[in-house]
């Protein structure tokens, strides 16, 4: 019987070999979390020194979830994780964090020293994007709600483009009427008030994997021919919602332009740990770790919206292949 479930139904699927899951997977349990929780899932990360840092959310006994901080050398192993959040809901401030804190996005803006992390509050008028700054992930600063629509996603550019700070994100503004959730940038002098919003990237129709929603997961990656997206589409089913990834390449100079887009998923719900959880059939990134020097590109991930995995994929290969995809 554990053989039966153990053996992937899916073992053929080649798209996914751009990312190896990493053998030991996953790196993050909530069994091991210093303090009783549900879930662990949809961390932000960041190298910094010799640390990869992860900005986990963590799901409380309540549903709601808080932003806690692991560390390790070496990205895989010996997770040193803190036993209190690094950024939790405070309603009284900032009411529309009352339903916790989610999926955070990490970028360093060099021209600020800072970091700034994107996230979602989860209000009562459904989800919001916020910020914070940090320097140290020790202090942060709270920014608050930036935007006003029910809106996730988002994570800026690490440098002004074109003399303004961008911003991809993904509201729930209907096209047409469909309540699609399609991918957006927007723009700021000062961080604080956004505008000429653009529609980038929609959803596909139909029988596509990207059919119901898409959305930005890491951060973009700058690289020579582009930014480099790496986005969730998701898929309708009726046994519920199938979270896949997929590539995309932006312009550097003008990130509303789409060079290439990849018309397949490159990952995917395969692993018994992907397809079982507390949500089923669910690969979800928030962050990524690119080491150039090792030509590596290191995904973490949250699976079945329950535990934290690693896939590691060559950079080359993953640009060769964006590269060789339609364009956007
Ligand atoms: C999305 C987000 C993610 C979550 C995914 C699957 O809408 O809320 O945080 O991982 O659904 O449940």
């Amino acid at each position: 019987m554990v053989e039966t479930i153990t053996k992937n139904p899916t073992d053929h699927v080649t798209t996914s070999e751009l990312f190896n899951r990493y053998e030991k997977n996953p790196i993050l349990t909530p069994a091991e979390w210093p303090y009783r929780i549900n879930a662990v899932l949809n961390a932000g990360a960041v190298r910094i020194e010799d640390e990869t840092l992860l900005l986990v959310r963590v799901e409380d006994m309540r549903g709601f979830s808080h932003l806690t901080i692991a560390r390790s050398k070496d990205g895989k192993t010996n997770w040193k994780i803190d036993d209190h959040p690094a950024l939790e809901p405070q309603p009284d401030d900032h009411p529309e964090e009352i339903w916790g804190l989610e999926d955070p996005r990490i970028m360093y803006l060099e021209e600020r020293g800072e970091y700034v992390i994107t996230y979602t509050a989860y209000s009562s008028n459904g989800p919001r994007i916020s910020m914070a700054t940090t320097k140290d992930f020790q202090r942060f600063n709270k920014m608050g709600n930036i935007l006003l629509a029910a809106d996730k996603n988002a994570s800026l550019f690490p440098y002004k483009i074109n003399d303004r700070w961008a911003l991809i994100h993904r509201p729930f503004i209907p096209i047409h009427y469909a309540p699609h959730g399609h991918i957006w940038i927007s723009y700021s002098i000062d961080l604080k008030h956004w505008g000429d919003h653009k529609l980038i990237m929609k959803t596909r129709d139909g029988g596509w994997w990207d059919s119901d929603r898409i959305g930005l997961g890491p951060p973009p990656i700058e690289t020579d021919e582009g930014w480099l997206i790496i986005y969730h589409g998701v898929k309708k089913t009726p046994q519920g919602r199938l979270y896949r990834l997929g590539l995309a390449l932006l312009e550097l100079e003008d990130p509303e332009k789409v060079l290439h887009r990849s018309n397949e998923w490159v990952f995917g719900p395969r692993m018994i740990y992907e397809r079982i959880g507390d949500v089923p059939n669910v690969t979800f990134s928030c962050g990524a770790v690119a080491d150039k020097r090792k030509n590596e590109l290191s995904l973490y991930y949250g699976a079945a919206d329950t535990t934290i995995c690693l896939a590691i994929g060559k950079i080359d290969k993953i640009m060769d292949y964006i590269l060789s995809c339609p364009k956007g």
